[in-house]
């Protein structure tokens, strides 16, 4: 790195520091809005006989939430793995037989395709079935199964409930934050659905999770340093075996060797024309390519927390 760099990614280090406080691994991880949405689900799973637990397939375990069990105690519950088309396909199946092997019910799915919905449907009446029996006994036909859809921001909550409600009900976005308030959704009169507001925990201290949480957009970008992340994404990839696939996308010849992390970002610079003033590389712009690719699969089909 020559000295502009250098200058440069300090000056925007500092820059994201004064403005934000805020360095990647160090974010705010609940803000109040959050607060209220965790109580508000503690109220509402009052009222429901189901939980779908909503969990992205690439972070099986940083897209969990440690304090769910003790907000929805023991409701029956189907955990769905969604995004599994950004997702390793061995994995995906690696993941769904290591929860079944816990006695959970655990069902890939893809929210933009909608494969999986039907599952998680049968699965959910499935886990119902002994209530609907005694309801029918009683002759009680009418009664609704409710079920809440919980989950991090940005997993898919709501595009799941509009697909398995075919019909566009709740609001949907790419970014965290897009749901603001428990949302009711009947779907037939069997089945309700509760869309509910991402929720993520007061104190996450493990690093290397909230990295992952971050590289697939589930923390607000404003609140983070990209280019830091993005060289740790990079790295991540690059140690955990995904060289390859980045080499590729990237059109870096095999011989191109590197040290540090920013070499690399250096030469995604080059390859995507991510230069400024004095050919110099914008690693903002480098920044914005590596994560949206991330997020939208273009780099390839990863899992980084693997079973
Ligand atoms: N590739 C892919 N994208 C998906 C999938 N499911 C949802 N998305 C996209 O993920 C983004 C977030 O979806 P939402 O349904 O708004 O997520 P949410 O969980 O309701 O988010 P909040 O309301 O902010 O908590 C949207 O851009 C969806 O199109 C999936 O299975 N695969
Ligand atoms: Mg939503």
């Amino acid at each position: 790195m020559d000295m502009y760099q250098k200058r440069k990614m300090r000056k925007n280090k500092k820059m994201n520091e004064d403005e934000k406080n805020t360095p990647s691994t160090n974010i705010n991880w609940y803000p109040g809005h959050m607060a209220k949405a965790r109580r508000e689900i503690g109220e509402a799973v009052k009222q429901v006989d189901v939980v779908i637990e909503i969990i992205d397939a690439r972070i099986p375990v940083a897209s969990r939430n440690p304090i769910l069990n003790e907000i929805i105690g023991d409701k029956p519950r189907v955990i769905v793995l969604n995004k599994s088309d950004l997702s390793d396909d061995r994995q995906n199946k690696a993941w769904v037989e290591s929860f079944k092997q816990k006695n959970q019910v655990a069902v890939l799915t893809n929210g933009n395709s909608g494969s999986g919905m039907k599952e998680v449907v049968d699965k959910a009446l499935q886990l119902m079935k002994d209530k609907i029996d005694a309801q029918i006994e009683k002759g009680r036909i009418g009664a609704s199964i409710k079920v809440m859809v919980v989950g991090i921001p940005n997993v898919g909550k709501s595009t799941l409930i509009n697909k398995i409600a075919k019909k566009q009900t709740t609001e949907t976005g790419n970014k965290p934050g897009v749901t603001k308030k428990n949302q009711w959704v009947r779907l037939s009169d069997k089945i309700q659905l509760l869309d509910t507001p991402g929720v993520l925990w007061p104190k996450f201290d493990n690093a290397v999770y909230a990295r992952h949480l971050a590289y697939i957009g589930t923390i607000k970008d404003e609140v983070i340093d990209k280019e830091e992340l993005t060289a740790d994404l990079l790295k991540e990839l690059v140690e955990t075996g995904y060289k390859k696939e980045i080499f590729e996308r990237y059109k870096i010849d095999e011989s191109f060797e590197f040290d540090q992390i920013f070499e690399l970002m250096d030469e995604i610079g080059r390859k995507r024309g991510c230069l400024v003033r004095g050919n110099m590389v914008d690693y903002t712009k480098v920044s914005n390519i590596v994560l949206d690719e991330f997020r939208t699969g273009k780099i390839g089909k990863i899992t980084l927390e693997k079973r």
